[in-house]
């Protein structure tokens, strides 16, 4: 059955319009009217937006974030990091990781974001062994996703080796390896495990140069098809050096020369590129994952943005290790860290006179949207993955238009966001989830069980 969803104030493709109502049939958006009435049955609200995609998450870290924020005995750095995050997840069983991920993913929709891309490893069983079905892990991806509302575009992470060249894997590393012939098996099985879901999409993930060979990379690119193909890049100023190392390329410049780079593929981090690197990427079409929070609390590096975005780069963001899940969050610090590197204002608006949370968000619907295998924005035929901002806030109070964006991103934050729809499902109230209180609890009982 149809349902009217009615807006003063949305914004379209072709910029904002006033008394939009939307005509939602199973899940998607079947008509749209601008310049209309609300029909007397139509939920109203006042401001709308489409829903923005995460593109990149490990759902499971959602349940060490503020626990890696203790000094060691030596230097800390995104590897020890790694080391505190492999013991977290030393125990963490299938039914932990739903719960786990129901929050993440609650919290997800509660800030906007409607879909996740879901950077899936950990596979296997505590001991490494694959569970009796071998996508039991990525079925409990799925059924978080389910509870929540959320949007899934799972990936599977194909996951080999420990280091550049095949180099063999550690311990900490045994849940996540396959042989490309087991990986495709429990691909098959995590494509099972989505059927269950209104628009899943299935892509695939080589995890990183580090784990997988060239010959494992383009078996993995054939394998995908047309679906979309995401790789850790660059990250980490040492694997540039160990890709030097390796290959006398760097990792981005290496991938451009050895794989057939375009929009299919996304690129996580891709922090540490030359001028000409930067450009490649940018020409390519692949979209550029950018995951500021997450960068800032691993200490990575800041993405040359500006450059990237002169060469008509795309992009989009994701919570990758979900220290903290915002999607207003994301864009105002990736526009931060460049005021902070470049001393100067409003450095990824589009034009004189233009706004930059607009800007900011407009750019990462749509890389988003591309990263993640689906049509975005408000438009026929699309999936209805909405925002509703909250007009009362006073940060929103007495402006219009791009004002109300740049309102949300850098003065209100997720206080700003009021309702959130997914799938023509309204998941999200007042910035509330509908499922919260028993998906915290059931949070919480998970939490307290592995970390005692
Ligand atoms: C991951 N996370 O796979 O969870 C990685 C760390 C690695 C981030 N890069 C592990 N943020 O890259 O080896
Ligand atoms: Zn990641």
């Amino acid at each position: 059955m149809a349902s009217g969803l009615h807006f003063s104030h949305a914004l379209l493709p072709c910029g904002w319009q006033r008394d939009v109502r939307l005509t939602i049939a199973d899940g998607r958006i079947a008509r749209v009217d601008t310049g209309v009435p609300p029909a007397p049955a139509d939920d109203r609200h006042a401001i709308g937006l489409p829903g923005l995609g995460n593109l990149h998450s490990h759902a499971f870290q959602r349940g060490m974030a503020g626990l890696a924020e203790r000094r060691g005995s030596g230097d800390d750095s995104f590897w020890t990091w790694r080391e505190v995050m492999y013991r977290f997840l030393e125990r963490m069983g299938p039914d932990d990781l739903v719960a786990i991920a129901a929050l993440a993913y609650a919290e997800m929709l509660e800030t906007g974001f409607t879909r996740v891309g879901e950077f899936h490893y950990l596979h296997h069983d505590p001991a490494g062994h694959a569970y009796a079905n071998p996508a039991q892990m990525a079925a409990a991806i799925a059924d978080a996703a389910a509870q929540t509302g959320i949007g899934l575009t799972l990936l599977p992470v194909f996951y080999a080796h420990g280091g550049f060249g095949g180099a063999e894997a550690n311990a900490g590393q045994r849940r996540f390896l396959n042989s490309l012939d087991s990986f495709a098996h429990l691909r098959d099985h995590a494509a099972t495990a989505l059927t269950a879901l209104p628009d899943a999409v299935l892509g695939l993930a080589p995890h990183s140069l580090r784990a997988a060979t060239p010959a494992e990379l383009s078996a993995l690119a054939a394998m995908a098809g047309p679906a979309p193909i995401h790789i850790h890049i660059a990250e980490q100023t040492r694997e540039v050096d160990d890709c030097l190392a390796w290959s006398g390329a760097r990792p981005v410049e290496w991938l451009l020369n050895h794989a057939e780079v375009d929009a299919r593929w996304c690129l996580v981090h891709a922090t540490h590129m030359t001028p000409a690197e930067t450009k490649a990427l940018a020409r390519s079409g692949a979209v550029a994952g950018l995951c500021p929070i997450t960068e800032a609390n691993l200490g990575d590096g800041l993405f040359p943005a500006l450059d990237f975005a002169a060469a008509g780069g795309s992009r989009g963001v994701g919570s990758d290790s979900n220290v903290m899940i915002d999607a207003s969050e994301e864009l105002r610090l990736y526009e931060y860290g460049q005021r902070l590197a470049h001393r100067g204002r409003n450095m990824l608006a589009a034009a004189p006179g233009q706004s930059t949370g607009a800007a900011l968000f407009a750019a990462s619907v749509a890389g988003g949207a591309t990263a993640l295998g689906v049509p975005g924005g408000i438009a026929v035929g699309n999936s209805a993955d909405l925002i509703s901002l909250n007009a009362d806030h006073p940060a929103l109070i007495a402006r219009d238009g791009d004002a109300w964006i740049d309102g949300w991103i850098f003065a209100a934050g997720r206080s700003g966001v009021d309702c959130v729809w997914r799938h023509g499902v309204r998941v999200v109230s007042q910035g509330r989830h509908h499922a919260r209180d028993k998906i915290v609890a059931r949070y919480c009982t998970t939490l307290s069980r592995l970390l005692e």
